[in-house]
């Protein structure tokens, strides 16, 4: 029995991992770097030892200092998670030497995993299909060149220090072998220090299919069926489902028990996961095979009803395994979406920044998120950009898939890029709805899962006008009463007329400019963008309570956030984020109806009477804005009628301050 885990990881799996150890009553200790102090794994954490500066190796990759926390707070086992340690032989070795059980694979599993060729020879022992090929510890290039012709053009070159997909190259000719070659070596040199190579069959259009294994320290193993992880973005998953689609339960049976070979093989004890390939004749050829429990593992928790770190908290406790293999079944269909801080209109660059809003869509009903961030916290440098898993459970593909879009349309992130716009053009796509997807389903279909709607529509505009208007209602009812009682912006009724009668707000939208006037309209706001065609570029709103907004008579859902420079808007399953600008004086003042703040800003001073008639370029007032004095001059020969501003009042840039009347032409 374990009864204090340490935790040695951070973020969703920490979490994820802790609440399985509170439910089973075990206590838990969490370990964070100076850039996770305040982070949700070690708030839910019943202790936390702190481990040392952002950067992982001085902190979560330290050995002494993780076993040093273990020994510190008693806990008699360390979970190691998914990255950083996971796969540490010599923290492995470490664990057992202090007498620390390792939730995990023994030291000697890990190893045999290491090198690629010596697990390949491990498992053509042990009968497991590996792709034609040749995995020797004979590096001649003419024998290599001999193999090569063997095996059959295209090849594919990989280093055996390599994983993940790093270290590989294409090779389609037989002349092309020789340096082809050579540039491996040299790449696998400087990756990994290590230039051994072995050549594979290339396998055209394969699909990625892995399955999940667990054995118990009495020599037992189940397989808990598959995942299909094919769609995938330069070796990054993005969607993982099980079960696979297309799998018969006959392939599946075949593949599970090839996979338990390969377990047994090295002596495999706890969560594993076989990676194999599936070519378009059925035919699988082993992988690698990853020694620990997988990001991606949530989605066989939904089809097996069983919760694997509860599995392999027992296991590492020394019981066997929970269930049989008989008593095993799949219910449903579970797929899962990455949701990471990234750009993918700009190569896919990790994104940083504040979430000022992190508001995952409701779970239960099938469907799960596993999070480790909230509303409030950074996404640094330091770690993986994973904002959160969602996961969806269905009793068919198509049910989880739409639950998927449904929950993706609810997710709410502002203040950080993300890629949940990309994910739904990913799983709403003909293809993938129809269960036709390989490795190659990104590339296959780039243009279309890439392209992103960069311009404004009416539906963007009527949103950023209602983001307008509640935070001009806000900002009011927050700092009116306490400073003009009198002024006429601030009196009951009359103030939403005067904010809306009629002003302009310049705003950024992925690099457009455009300047959106507002005229109240009744109980409505009409809206106007120059940026779009005349025939759409107008449209009404109204607010209506605090998350709903007419929208040209429909009603909408509808929520905004302030950001840094801008706002966010979450409009009936569409995010808009935007930059506010100060608009260019003059260009943005209408003459007709008068002017406008051009940016925040305090009044210094009013210097005409209301009703007096002025030369153009006469000023009108001063204001200060960013520690700089503007006047403000009439735009034409004309009347100031009325000021929508009173000396010392603090203006928002885009408001109306003047009424003014410009003399007859
Ligand atoms: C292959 C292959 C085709 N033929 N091996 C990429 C990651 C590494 N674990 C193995 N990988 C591949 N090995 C042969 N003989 C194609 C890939 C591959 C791939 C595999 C799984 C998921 C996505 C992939 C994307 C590109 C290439």
């Amino acid at each position: 029995m374990i009864r204090k885990l340490l935790i040695a990881n951070r973020g969703e799996i920490a979490c994820r991992i802790i609440k399985t150890a509170r439910r089973l009553g075990v206590a838990t200790v969490a370990v964070y770097s100076d850039a996770d102090a305040d982070a949700l794994h070690v708030q839910m954490a019943d202790e936390a030892v702190h481990l040392g500066p952002a950067p992982a190796r001085d902190s979560y990759l330290d050995i002494d200092k993780v076993l040093g926390a273990a020994k510190q707070t008693g806990s008699d086992a360390i979970h190691p998670g998914y990255g950083f340690l996971s796969e540490n032989a010599e923290f492995c070795r470490a664990c057992d030497s202090a007498g620390i059980i390792f939730v995990g694979p023994p030291t000697g599993a890990i190893e045999a995993m290491g090198s690629k060729s010596a697990a390949k020879r491990i498992m053509e022992e042990a009968n497991v299909p590996l792709v034609p090929g040749y995995h020797g510890t004979n590096q001649n290039e003419d024998l290599l060149e001999g193999h090569a012709n063997r095996i059959g053009y295209p090849v594919l070159l990989k280093a055996a220090a390599g994983g993940g997909g790093k270290g590989m190259r294409r090779v389609d000719r037989a002349d092309e072998f020789h340096e082809a070659l050579a540039a491996a070596k040299r790449e696998a040199m400087n990756a990994f220090g290590d230039d051994i190579m072995l050549l594979e069959r290339y396998v055209v259009s394969p699909r990625h299919v892995e399955i999940q294994v667990f054995c118990d320290q009495q020599g037992n193993g189940v397989y808990l069926f598959e995942r299909d992880c094919s769609v995938q973005r330069r070796h990054q998953k993005v969607v993982e489902e099980a079960p696979a689609p297309g799998m018969t339960p006959e392939l599946r049976a075949r593949m599970g028990e090839a996979a338990l070979r390969a377990a047994h093989a090295i002596g495999y004890v706890g969560a594993g996961t076989v990676e194999f390939l599936l070519d378009a004749s059925g035919a699988f050829y082993f992988m690698e095979m990853n020694t620990r429990l997988q990001v991606e593992h949530p989605v066989t928790e939904m089809i097996t009803d069983q919760d694997l770190v509860a599995w392999q908290l027992s296991v590492a406790a020394g019981d066997t395994l929970p269930m049989s293999q008989d008593e095993l079944q799949i219910n449903g269909h579970a797929m899962e979406v990455r949701i990471y801080a990234e750009d993918p209109d700009n190569d896919f660059l990790p994104a940083t920044g504040v979430l000022v809003r992190h508001q995952p869509p409701a779970e239960g009903e099938g469907v799960r998120v596993d999070t480790g961030v909230q509303t409030g916290d950074e996404i640094s440098v330091h770690y993986d950009p994973m904002i959160a898993k969602l996961i969806c459970h269905g009793r068919t593909r198509k049910e989880a898939l739409a639950k998927l879009d449904r929950a993706l349309r609810d997710y709410q992130i502002a203040g950080v890029r993300h890629n949940i716009e990309f994910l739904r053009r990913v799983i709403n796509h003909q293809a993938f709805a129809s269960g036709c997807i390989s490795t190659h389903f990104i590339e296959d279909y780039e243009a279309e899962v890439l392209h992103q709607e960069q311009t404004l529509t009416p539906l963007k505009c009527a949103a950023i006008a209602g983001y307008l208007q509640q935070r001009e209602e806000r900002d009011l009812r927050n700092c009116a009463p306490q400073r003009d009682p009198f002024s006429p912006w601030h009196n009951g009724d009359n103030w939403r007329n005067a904010l809306a009668a009629s002003r302009t707000q310049t705003v950024d939208y992925r690099g457009q400019h455009a300047q959106i006037r507002f005229v109240a309209e009744g109980d409505n706001l009409r809206w106007t963008c120059d940026a779009l065609p005349e025939e759409q570029n107008s449209g009404e709103i109204r607010l209506l309570g605090r998350d709903l907004m007419l929208v040209d008579g429909r009603r909408m859902s509808f929520s905004a956030v302030d950001t840094r420079d801008g706002g966010a808007v979450f409009i009936d399953g569409t995010q808009v984020e935007f930059k506010l600008l100060p608009p260019d004086i003059g260009e943005s003042n209408d003459h007709a109806h008068g002017l406008d703040a051009p940016m925040n800003g305090t009044i210094i001073s009013l210097l005409v009477e209301p009703g007096s008639t002025v030369e153009k370029d006469q000023p009108l007032l001063v204001m200060e804005a960013m520690k700089m004095e503007h006047t403000l001059r009439a735009p034409a020969a004309g009347t100031v009628q009325q000021f929508f501003c009173a000396e010392g009042e603090l203006v928002d840039g885009g408001s109306l301050l003047v009424d003014f009347a410009g003399e007859e032409q």
